[in-house]
């Protein structure tokens, strides 16, 4: 049985350290905390995704994973940790650089290095190939196989993607992309299309960037239908009815670990100014400000205003508040000196104080909908009404019926 290992066991590493664990192969997971280290080891997830964790405990069960700080000799290697963005707005390759490190005294002719981290066109090839190069004398295409195999899930959906979206893989040369290509086809059941290393590595900031720059667009469009008293939730989906045109939502700023972020990975090598992406990335940067002072605007006159902001998370029906525009909204708002407190029935962790429901809307002055979990809809109206102190509502993502609202007494600010 091949043995493979993976460097990471973060929302990319571990389900696939589970599902080729589920599908024939050995599997050690590398990692450099060691509170996760002990969690694994003891049956426990420290990531909350659906369906993972039944992956994981079939694995657990069948000792076909075990999760430790050190390698052991593989046939593959795969490098599936973060490449967050550093102050300077580029990608710090700092932990793919050390990870690369701890593969070089393991690597050894006929092996398989793969690279699923999101990174800057050229990394593969230039850092991980370079590295490991440099220290061994091993040549990736000649002594061993190195591949790109960017990931593509969507957080909420990542074990059913990572089975059943189709996969692009970059190889240095043909036989590297071939043998990645069957050791991913163990659990793929989507297509698998193999190319260069650098295609690979610029489809997958191609696809988040062509994200971030649609939704860039909506938020424009609800800037700009507001000067004109237009309903922009209206102008989307009517324009949405033509066949040829799909508009995304706005809504209160981008978040996320990625979307933030690919873009400025795209434009790491080139002069940015005057680009669509950069200027989109402003767009989405601006608009979790432009609510505060919308916010700000509508309790002038209040005294110790209070703001409840129900939901944190970056987006809707999860509970991972990584880069979400949230945070940048509580704190713009406290600096303006309002009281603010969080409600997010799938959050366990933030940056700051979680309330329960009632004591979040106790004695509020108005109610921020930053992401519209499934869970609110079951909340009864009424019962929000009668807690809060002046009944205000703004609602970032079109979740609320106007007229539903207006029953209850609120007024209803919207995007
Ligand atoms: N958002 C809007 N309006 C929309 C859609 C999204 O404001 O119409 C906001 C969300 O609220 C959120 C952010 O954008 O704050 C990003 O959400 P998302 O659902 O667009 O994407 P992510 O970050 O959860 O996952 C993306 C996915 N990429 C694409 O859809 C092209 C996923 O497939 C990638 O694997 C993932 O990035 C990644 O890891 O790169």
């Amino acid at each position: 049985m091949e043995k493979v290992c993976i460097l990471g066991m973060g929302y990319i590493g571990m389900p696939t350290a589970c599902m080729l664990a589920n599908n024939g192969y050995e599997v050690i997971g590398v990692e450099i905390d060691s509170k996760i280290i002990n969690k694994l080891n003891s049956g426990k997830l420290h990531i909350d995704e659906p369906d993972l964790k039944e992956i994981f405990l079939k694995a657990y069960k069948d000792k076909k994973i075990k999760v430790m700080a050190e390698l052991e000799k593989s046939d593959v290697y795969i490098i599936a940790v973060q490449t967050p963005l550093n102050n300077q707005r580029k990608a710090d390759l700092s932990y793919v650089i050390s990870a690369t490190n701890m593969i070089k005294d393991y690597i050894s002719n006929g092996c398989l290095v793969i690279l699923e981290s999101t990174s800057p066109p050229g990394t593969t090839r230039n850092i991980v190939g370079d590295i490991i190069y440099r220290s061994t004398g091993l040549k990736a295409g000649r002594d061993y196989y190195l591949a790109f195999c960017p990931e593509r899930v969507l957080p909420g959906k990542i074990v059913y993607e990572m089975v059943n979206d189709d996969r692009i893989i970059g190889g240095i040369n043909e036989e590297s992309a071939k043998k990645a290509e069957m050791l991913y086809r163990s659990f793929v059941k989507g297509k698998i299309i193999t190319t260069t290393l650098e295609v690979a590595e610029f489809v997958k900031l191609a696809e988040n960037t062509f994200r971030d720059v649609n939704i860039a667009f909506s938020n424009e469009l609800a800037i700009i239908c507001e000067k004109y008293g237009i309903n922009v939730w209206e102008v989307i989906r009517f324009a949405n009815l033509h066949p040829r045109v799909n508009i995304l939502n706005p809504g209160p700023g981008v978040g996320g670990h990625c979307i933030p972020i690919d873009p400025w990975f795209i434009l790491e090598n080139i002069d940015a100014r005057d680009t669509l992406i950069e200027k989109s990335r402003y767009i989405n940067d601006k608009v979790p400000f432009i609510i505060s002072d919308k916010i700000a605007n509508i309790l002038v006159g209040y005294k110790k205003p209070k703001v409840t902001i129900f939901g944190v998370s970056y987006k809707e029906n999860i509970g991972d508040t990584r880069e979400s525009p949230a945070i940048v909204i509580y704190n713009e708002l406290t600096k303006k000196g309002i009281n603010v407190s969080v409600y997010d029935p799938l959050v366990s962790q933030f940056k700051y104080l979680l309330s329960s429901l009632e004591d979040s809307l106790k004695d509020s002055d108005l109610l921020l909908l930053f992401v519209g979990h499934e869970k609110f809809k079951e909340i009864d109206l009424g019962k929000i009404s009668s807690l809060m102190r002046n009944k205000n509502i703004f609602d970032t993502r079109n979740f609320f019926d106007q007229k539903n609202v207006g029953k209850y007494g609120f007024k209803y600010y919207f995007i």
